[in-house]
């Protein structure tokens, strides 16, 4: 790795010439590795779902990465993060040990939640992430109760909330924009926009289909973004994040996005009938991940054998995972009805 001796080295060209947050050669490395361990670990669960290994349902946020990796990059120890149910990335991209979290998928005791979650439900509070939550909308109201004590305690942290297109007419998320924006709640709403809800494009669920106007009549700011692009992504992230910081009012954000993969891992209720394969091609050129790698290789961060250890670090990493979650003993019946309510402990 070339960036040996060269830790404050800033990653500049004309790319990032006009950005206000610019990282560190060291730091993009980072995020590479870490963008790499949450796509080879996705399609490491890919895989075990048709394997029986991964039981209930599976949604994968291939080709999405670069949008959960540049918020969480920016977040302090007191901030939260709370998401709809296409969650690996979200406690990968915040530190969770992909050991407990493919014992989760699993369906093991050693899970994050004891493997009474499962991909939909995770819970790492030691690493601040308050749940992935299934119904749809559903989140928003959980994550602003969240900013709400944040606010009340003044622990100065913010909450991050992420939900899907499909989210954006669930009354409740309108219900809750209107407390965050009237009680000025610490909260960055972040809709990704992946064009579709399960099969029905935004054209056919929404009357307006500019969905960043749908956050700006609640009194706070409201932005769509490229989230493609790492480095677009980090740099809108930290303006954003700043500014949620400073004024302590919430902010809704429409990132685009694509996901590469059907809507969920049980292929037959996604035959992809509801878009071409040339449209999916198109949106595989702008992939997060193979355009870092490109990135990377042209301002000379890294070299092609840079990119082969990493990813070999990786397969590694997630060969380990499946290996501990494999050998991982089931929940025991007696489990059936605990930490069910306010006697949940972590278990480590
Ligand atoms: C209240 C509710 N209605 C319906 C569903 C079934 N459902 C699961 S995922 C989904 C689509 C959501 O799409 P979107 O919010 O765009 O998220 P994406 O899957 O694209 O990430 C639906 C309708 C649900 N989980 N909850
Ligand atoms: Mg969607």
């Amino acid at each position: 790795m070339r960036t040996t001796g060269k830790r404050a080295r800033t990653a500049t060209n004309s790319h990032t010439a006009q950005r206000a947050y610019i990282p560190t050669a060291q730091e993009l490395v980072e995020l590479y590795q870490q963008m790499l361990l949450i796509r080879r670990f996705e399609e490491h669960c890919d895989k075990a779902y048709r394997q029986d290994k991964i039981g209930g349902y599976l949604h994968l946020y291939i080709g999405e990465e670069a949008l959960a990796l540049g918020f969480i990059h920016h977040l302090r120890p007191e901030d939260r993060v709370l998401g709809h149910y296409r969650d690996h990335a979200y406690v990968l991209a915040l530190g969770s040990d992909p050991r407990f979290v493919m014992a989760e998928l699993y369906g093991k005791v050693t899970g994050l939640c004891r493997g009474k979650g499962g991909s939909m439900h995770f819970y790492d509070k030691a690493h601040n992430f308050l749940g992935g939550y299934a119904i749809v909308g559903g989140v928003a109201g959980i994550a602003t109760g969240v900013a709400f004590a944040q606010k009340y305690h003044e622990t100065g942290g913010i909450t991050l909330c992420f939900f899907g297109d499909g989210a954006i007419n669930a009354g409740i998320v309108h219900e809750v924009m209107n407390m965050a924006g009237l009680w000025k709640l610490p909260i960055i709403f972040i809709l990704e926009n992946n064009k579709y809800a399960m099969g029905t494009p935004v054209e056919l669920h929404s009357a307006v289909t500019d969905l960043a106007q749908r956050g700006s009549v609640y009194g706070f700011p409201s932005k769509r973004i490229d989230a493609m692009d790492l480095l677009n992504v980090l740099d809108e992230a930290k303006q954003i994040i700043d500014h949620v910081r400073t004024t302590g009012e919430p902010y809704f954000v429409e990132a685009i996005v694509y996901r590469f993969v059907g809507h969920g891992a049980a292929d037959i209720t996604d035959p992809g009938s509801y878009r071409t394969r040339e449209e999916v091609e198109e949106w595989r050129k702008r992939d997060p991940l193979t355009n870092l790698q490109r990135y990377l290789l042209e301002q000379g961060i890294a070299t092609e054998a840079d990119l082969k250890l990493w990813d070999e670090e990786a397969r590694a990493k997630v060969a380990a995972a499946a290996q501990f979650a494999d050998e991982s003993p089931d929940p025991d019946p007696s489990e059936l009805y605990m930490h069910l309510f306010t006697d949940w402990v972590p278990h480590r």
